[in-house]
Formats: structure tokens, sequence, C-alpha cells
């Protein structure tokens, strides 16, 4: 057990005989009850368990809340400002997702991206391409410019910008091929997007969960044990927007399930920055 968790557990210890109440002035003195012996054995005078204020309050790890019906969630407040998701179940309709998922499987030139993590570099466990004037780094790999939008990809674009309000530049897609397809815990914070940047993420095929997970307060020096968590599940045709601070104070990942699961398309547009101009 890691020590923090230990450190968090209820304290107590065994005391000895209870101590009589005080007594008033008016009430008889009864004699005490003393060990006393039966046949020879000796009877162990009464003990009680003291509860004792553990050093630290007793802490649980939170459960997920789950979001998964229409609406609008501030999902926090602070420290940076007001984080807010939008979900919008049925964005597209299931006959018509189902040919869109069709085409887009089909038809956006997929590759396996090589990152570079702390052990060296490794294969992104996903399919990926990239859309946009501006080349997009993470995980210390660079996707280059790739102007030629895919024309579903546009409509699509144009039908998110008209509910949400938001104009978009970029796109990220990403390909689940299976249940062991994933991405790890991240914010979508590189300095070519922004300030507060708003992601609008649409998915199609398989249902994964989406998890979120609050960053800790710099007091627990960076243990996300006690943090809030969220699950979206994304089904077929789903729409969410992450807004505000979400990307400073939250993070997400979509990991890897260990049962059968059918591919996963995500589009996630966002609006990226020249070098130099946010
Ligand atoms: O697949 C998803 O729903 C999320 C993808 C994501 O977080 C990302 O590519 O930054």
């Amino acid at each position: 057990m890691d020590e923090k968790r230990r450190r968090a557990r209820v304290q107590g210890a065994w005391a000895g005989p209870a101590k009589p109440a005080s007594r008033p002035a008016s009430q008889p003195v009864l004699p005490t009850a003393k060990p006393q012996r039966w046949g020879g054995d000796p009877v162990i005078p009464d003990k009680r368990f003291v509860y004792k204020e553990p050093g630290e309050v007793n802490r649980r790890v939170p459960e997920p809340r789950v979001i998964e019906k229409d609406g609008t969630y501030e999902i926090s407040t602070s420290p940076t400002g007001v984080s807010r998701l939008r979900l919008f179940p049925v964005f597209i309709d299931p006959k018509e997702a189902d040919w869109m998922f069709e085409q887009l499987q089909r038809e956006i030139p997929w590759r396996q991206k090589t990152n570079v993590g702390p052990d060296g570099s490794y294969q992104e466990p996903r399919l990926t391409c990239w859309y946009g004037e501006v080349p997009y780094t993470y995980a210390r790999s660079t996707m280059q410019p790739n102007p030629h939008w895919h024309p579903l990809l546009t409509m699509l674009k144009d039908r998110i910008e008209e509910i949400s309000g938001f104009t978009f530049n970029s796109l990220l897609c990403n390909l689940y091929r299976h249940d062991k397809d994933s991405i790890d815990w991240h914010s979508d914070d590189e300095p070519n997007l922004g300030k507060n940047p708003i992601i609008a993420s649409l998915s199609f095929g398989e249902t994964r969960v989406f998890q979120m997970r609050k960053k800790p307060p710099a007091g627990e020096h960076g243990d996300y044990t006690y943090v809030e968590h969220l699950h979206v599940p994304l089904d077929h045709g789903t729409l969410l927007l992450m807004e505000g601070a979400t990307q400073e104070d939250w993070q997400h990942r979509v990991p890897k399930e260990y049962h059968d699961r059918r591919p996963r398309i995500n589009l996630t547009f966002r609006t990226m920055f020249p070098e130099g101009k946010k």
C-alpha cells in the first residue's frame, strides 16, 4: 500500500479499562470491577477500542461521474476558470453515421505515427491523419501541414460550426482499430492551440469511454489518487465540445479495453494558430 493511503487509514488503539464517569455527590460509591478468577483462570480486564483522530483526514478515491445525456456541463470553476462540456448524443443520426464511418475508414490516408516518450520512440497505438495549414506536434513528433480536406470532413466541420457557434481550421482524425488501440492521459494544450482552446470531438463506430481527470492542486505534488474523474461514453454520431479551461485544468484519455471492440473513428476539430500568433 502506498504511504499516502496508509497514512489516510483510520487509526486507533486498544485502551485500558474504562474510567468510571465522574460521580454526583449523592450517589453511593460502588466497588470498582476487579479482575476475577473462576477455577484459577485469569479474566482479562475489560478493554475498549478508542478512536484516535488520524493525522490526515480519511480520504476516499471518488467514484467517476458518468456524463451521457444531452446537455451542458460546468465540470469545474477553478483554478484557471470555468471548464465546460457540451454533449450532443445523436448529432449525426445512426443511418447517416453508418455511411460516414465507412467512407472515412476507406478514404482517409491513415498512418501510424512514431512518437518519442521517456523510454525512447514508440508506435502510437492508433492510426491518425492531420488536416490543417500548420504542422501539429505532440509527443515530440510532428505531423506536416495538409490543406487537402476530404469533402465529407469539410461538410462535418460546417455542421459543427453551425451548431456550436465556433470556427475551426484544423482536424486530427483518429482510428482505433480494436480494443488495444488507445491514447494515454494528456491535455490538448500545445502552444499553437492558444489559451482556452475549443475542441469539437465527433465519434463514429464502436463506443469507447472518454475518461477525464482533474489536474491535482499544487499541494498534491502531481499525485492524481484523489482527483475527480468523469466518464463520457462516446458512441456512433456523438459530438462532444470541450470549452473554457478544460484543457488547462483537466486531462483526458481513451484507455485500452480488454474485450473485443470494433473499429472507432474520432475527429477532433480545433483552431491552430501559426507560431507566435495567438
Ligand atoms: O478519441 C478520442 O475521443 C480522443 C482523442 C484525443 O484525445 C486526442 O487525439 O487528443
